[in-house]
């Protein structure tokens, strides 16, 4: 079997297991599987043309970290990754910010990676490229002369063509992902977002009849992988957890009032003030909810140099503070805010321990979140999942979810209430429901489809 090569912007630490999320482990177990090399960014800055990349073997598998120069890679990650494609891919157009220097950055990174890539590869090598940040890879690959099959899943929606064409130079994005073998998406609609944008662009999109479609002068396949969890793992991490201290602490602290629960990166895609504010919408409809429901936001902070992320920690916090001052009593408290990451396993039973999950993005690839608080529920006595229609889950999940619109605080609301007072039978149907879906597509499930699709 030939050797993987997985390429994302960051590579997970070696030593893995205990920190690593649901993409990390797809891609551990991808390259456990057939040997290989992940390589990325090593969380390191330099000045000028970095060095050789690092290697650290670990059984089959070895870990290829590269620094990146200071200057470009403010202009890569925080200005063109994090400041143009992530807010352009997620529908949300009054914050995007685009530079040319920026994006002229982000091509060098690329051309870096493939540059330091290149001697690293051998001629029967399958290299699997990761998300947003990796798009011209393939093509400054070929431009070096690799000529091994290049795949490229992208983690994150895939916008219509008329969203898409904000971006200055959008042709030369959609040039570069042609350059790829196979390119992946969450979901059909993103795969169909792609095509049309081929379409419109005039650079090909027409179906070959072999299931591949005509891209350039090129044949290339794109197809949907929605991405999975490892299910029994986060199911077992469920009822383990339930031994904690700390999280048979905070049942106790709950005695008979109702958990809702909120986990997220802290990003503007995820909905996080409109959440509040469905809450508070809640609240003030329904008085009798008072009292009976606690709602838990976990938000960890992420890319914290870009403004819009700092601006969105001041928001939320004015807002807990506004619906704590306006609702709590002196043995209640509406909301609790925890502003950084938790453990996987906490955040488990902390998932076990909830009545309702609370996922409504404004736009997501797929939400690893929701899937993870399914597979975390007690089968017999299971929470209830409020999911908003723009995650990529809500295509797989749908039937088993209560799906909303995160732009209209009172569907939200009405949808929490109707959560609280499901009866355990249809809760326990739509989990199990919902976990067969879970099931039928884990983790492992999507890296092998992928890996496939790629070729043996
Ligand atoms: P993300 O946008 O990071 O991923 P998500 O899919 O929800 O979003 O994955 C987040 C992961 O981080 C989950 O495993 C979750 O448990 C963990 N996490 C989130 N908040 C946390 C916290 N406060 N403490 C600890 N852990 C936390 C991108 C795309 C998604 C897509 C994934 C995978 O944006 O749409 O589902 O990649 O493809």
């Amino acid at each position: 079997m030939s050797r993987l090569i997985a390429i994302s912007n960051r590579v997970a630490a070696p030593s893995g297991g205990k920190t690593a999320g649901g993409l990390a482990v797809g891609i551990l177990a991808a390259l456990r599987q057939s040997g290989g090399i992940w390589f990325g960014w090593g969380g390191k800055t330099c000045h000028g043309e970095p060095s050789e990349p690092k290697l650290e073997k670990h059984g089959n598998i070895t870990f290829a970290t590269v620094d990146i120069d200071k200057a470009d890679f403010d202009g890569y990650y925080n200005d063109y990754c994090n400041g143009t494609l992530w807010p352009l891919f997620h529908y949300m157009l009054g914050i995007l910010k685009y530079d040319r220097e920026a994006q002229e950055a982000y091509q060098r990174v690329n051309q870096l990676f493939a540059r330091k890539l290149r001697p690293l590869l051998q001629p029967d090598d399958r290299i699997w490229v990761h998300d947003y940040h990796l798009i011209p890879l393939a093509q400054e690959l070929r431009r070096a002369g690799a000529e091994q099959p290049i795949g490229f899943f992208l983690h994150v929606p895939f916008p219509s063509f008329d969203v898409l064409r904000t971006l200055p130079r959008y042709r030369g994005l959609l040039r570069a992902m042609a350059q790829f073998d196979v390119v992946g998406f969450q979901t059909r609609q993103d795969c169909e977002n792609f095509l049309g944008g081929l379409r419109s662009a005039g650079l090909g999109g027409a179906p070959c009849g072999d299931g591949r479609v005509a891209a350039l002068d090129r044949r290339i396949l794109v197809d949907a992988f929605p991405i999975g969890i490892d299910v029994e793992e986060a199911a077992e991490q469920g009822a383990a957890s339930m031994e904690s201290a700390s999280v048979q602490r905070l049942a106790r602290d709950l005695g008979d009032r109702e958990l809702v629960i909120g986990v997220d990166r802290l990003d503007y895609s995820k909905g996080l003030p409109e959440r509040f504010r469905a809450f508070e919408t809640l609240l003030e409809r329904h008085p009798g909810s008072r009292r009976q429901l606690v709602f838990l936001q976990i938000a960890s902070p992420t890319r914290t140099g870009v403004r819009a992320y700092q601006e969105i920690r001041h928001e939320l916090e004015r807002s807990a503070g506004h619906i704590n001052g306006r609702f709590a009593e002196p043995d209640w408290t509406p909301i609790r805010y925890i502003n950084r990451g938790l453990s996987r396993k906490l955040l488990m039973g902390y998932f076990r321990v909830a009545r309702i999950g609370l996922v409504t993005p404004m736009r997501d690839g797929m939400n690893l979140v929701a899937k993870e608080f399914v597979a975390a529920q007690d089968p017999a006595d299971p929470g209830v999942l409020v999911l908003s229609r723009l995650a990529g889950a809500a295509a797989e999940l749908g039937d088993g979810a209560l799906l909303v619109n995160p732009y209209d605080p009172v569907g939200v609301a009405d949808a929490i209430l109707k959560a609280s007072e499901m009866p355990p039978q249809e809760r326990r149907e739509k989990h199990a429901m919902m976990m067969q879906v879970l099931r039928n597509n884990d983790i492992h499930a999507w890296r092998r489809r992928f890996i496939e699709a790629l070729g043996d």
